[in-house]
C-alpha cells in the first residue's frame, strides 16, 4: 500500500519534547515522501515555539507543508486519513476510531512510542494489538537504536549538511557572529546547555569558572536559564545577555525554530541535552554529549540513561566509557560533576571519533523509511 495520507495525532503533555517529535515526522513525511499530513495538535502554544508561524488562534492552517488542526474541536465530520499515528499512546477520540472502523478499506493505525535503547524494545516493536470490538489492529511502533526497532529521525540530507557546515569556517563565523559570540581564543571550549533545573549545576558552573581555559555556555531560554542566572546573582535572565566569572562566559540564546537548533549542536564542542529529541538530534551533530533523561518517578529513567549509554560506549577503551558513565551520572542525580567533567574532556578526542562512528551507524536505520515500509506491509 502508499499511504498518500497521514493523520498525526499530538498530546503536549509537558515541554516539547511531544511535539518536537511529531513536529519533525510530519514535516518528513510531508515533504521527503510525499504524503498529505495533517498534524492534530491540542497545544498550539507550545508548538509555536518550536514553529513560530503557528498561530494558536486558528484552528486549520498549513505550515512548512503540513496542514495542523488544532485538536480540539469536534471530530466527527473528519474523514480518517489512510495512515493514522497516534503519538505516545496519545488515545483518539472515539468517533474519530469508529470513522476508522467504518472505511471500506482500513486505515493502518500506528502507535508511535517513546525512544529507549533498552534490549526489550526488540521484542516489542511491531506488535499488533486488535481492537476488542471493531475490526482494527493497532501496531506498536517503537523508535530505537537497533535493526530490530524502527530506528531514528533523520532527515534526508542531514549529515551531509552537518559535515558541509563543520567543515566551512566561514559558516561556523558567520553562525557565531550572528549570536554575538567572539571569535575563539585558544584552548576554548563552547558548550551547549539545554536541560532542565540540575543539583549538579552550580558545582558543574564553578567547575568551568575555575578552568584554566576559556568555556564558553551556550544557553538556550527555558527551564535551566534561572538557576545559571541565580549562579551569577541574578534572579533570570533573557536571550542576548553575557555573564562571565572566572574563565566561565555565558551567552544566553533564544530558543530558535526546530531547523536552527542543529546548527547549535553542530557549532559547539560539547553538547548537554536532555528529554528525547534533542538527545537524538545531538547524536545526528556527532559531537561528545551529555544526556540529562526526562526523570520518572520510580527511577527507571536511570535504566534507561544505562542502555543508550552502553551502547554508545560499545568499542570505546575501559577509561573512555567509564568516563562517560560518570559524568552521565553525575548529571542525572550522582556525585562529583568536578571530577566526572575533568575524565571526560580528558577523552575527548576519542569521544568525538567515536560520535561521529555512532551518527554514521545509527544512520542506517531511518525511521520515516521504516514506517512507511512498515505500514505498506501491514495495511
Ligand atoms: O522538551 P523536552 O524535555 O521533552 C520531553 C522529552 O521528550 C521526554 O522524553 C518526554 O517524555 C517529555 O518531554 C514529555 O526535551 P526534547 O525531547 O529534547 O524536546 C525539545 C525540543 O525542542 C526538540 O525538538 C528540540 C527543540 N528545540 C528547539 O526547537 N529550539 C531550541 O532552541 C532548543 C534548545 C530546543
Amino acid at each position: 500500500m502508499r499511504s498518500e495520507s497521514c493523520d498525526i495525532f499530538c498530546k503536549v503533555v509537558d515541554n516539547y519534547g511531544d511535539i518536537g517529535v511529531c513536529w519533525r515526522l510530519a514535516r518528513q513525511l510531508a515533504n521527503e515522501h510525499g504524503l498529505n499530513v495533517r498534524l492534530w495538535v491540542d497545544d498550539l502554544r507550545s508548538f509555536g515555539k518550536l514553529c513560530p508561524e503557528v498561530d494558536a488562534a486558528l484552528g486549520t492552517q498549513h505550515r512548512r507543508g503540513v496542514e495542523v488542526r488544532h485538536w480540539g474541536a469536534d471530530l466527527r465530520a473528519v474523514v480518517p486519513a489512510n495512515l493514522v499515528i497516534e503519538a505516545f499512546a496519545c488515545k483518539l477520540p472515539e468517533s474519530y476510531v469508529m470513522a476508522m472502523a467504518a472505511q471500506q478499506q482500513k486505515p493502518v493505525w500506528l502507535n508511535l512510542e517513546y525512544l529507549s535503547a533498552e534490549g526489550w524494545v526488540d521484542g516489542v516493536h511491531g506488535l499488533p494489538s486488535p481492537h476488542p470490538v471493531l475490526p482494527l489492529t493497532k501496531y506498536f511502533f517503537f523508535p530505537g537504536f537497533t535493526e530490530k526497532t524502527g530506528g531514528l529521525l533523520l532527515e534526508r540530507g542531514l549529515l551531509e549538511r552537518r559535515d558541509a557546515f563543520i567543515s566551512d569556517s566561514g559558516a561556523q563565523g558567520r553562525y557565531w557572529q550572528g549570536l554575538g559570540v567572539p571569535e575563539r581564543v585558544a584552548g576554548e571550549l563552547r558548550v551547549s546547555l539545554f536541560g532542565y533545573e540540575n543539583e549538579a549545576m552550580v558545582e558543574l558552573l564553578r567547575t568551568w569558572e575555575q578552568d584554566a581555559h576559556l568555556v564558553t555556555c551556550l544557553l538556550p531560554e527555558g527551564r535551566s536559564l534561572p538557576q545559571v542566572a541565580g549562579y551569577f546573582g541574578l534572579r533570570d535572565g533573557k536571550a542576548g545577555e553575557v555573564w562571565q566569572r572566572g574563565k566561565l562566559r555565558v551567552h544566553v540564546l533564544p530558543f530558535v525554530e526546530q531547523e536552527r537548533y542543529d546548527e547549535l549542536l553542530w557549532a559547539c564542542d560539547v553538547n548537554f541535552v536532555r528529554g528525547e529529541d534533542s538527545c537524538v538530534r545531538a547524536q545526528w551533530a556527532a559531537k561528545p554529549f551529555i544526556w540529562q533523561i526526562y526523570p520518572q518517578h520510580d527511577g527507571v529513567h536511570l535504566e534507561k540513561l544505562e542502555a543508550l549509554r552502553a551502547r554508545y560506549a560499545e568499542g570505546l577503551p575501559p577509561e573512555a566509557a567509564q568516563a562517560v558513565r560518570d559524568l552521565w551520572q553525575a548529571w542525572n542525580g550522582g556525585a562529583d560533576i568536578a571530577g566526572a567533567w575533568r575524565r571526560f574532556i580528558g577523552q575527548r578526542a576519542l569521544l568525538a571519533g567515536r560520535s561521529k562512528a555512532w551518527a554514521q551507524q545509527l544512520a542506517q536505520n531511518n525511521l520515516a523509511l521504516n514506517l512507511l515500509a512498515f505500514s505498506r506491509q501491514v495495511a
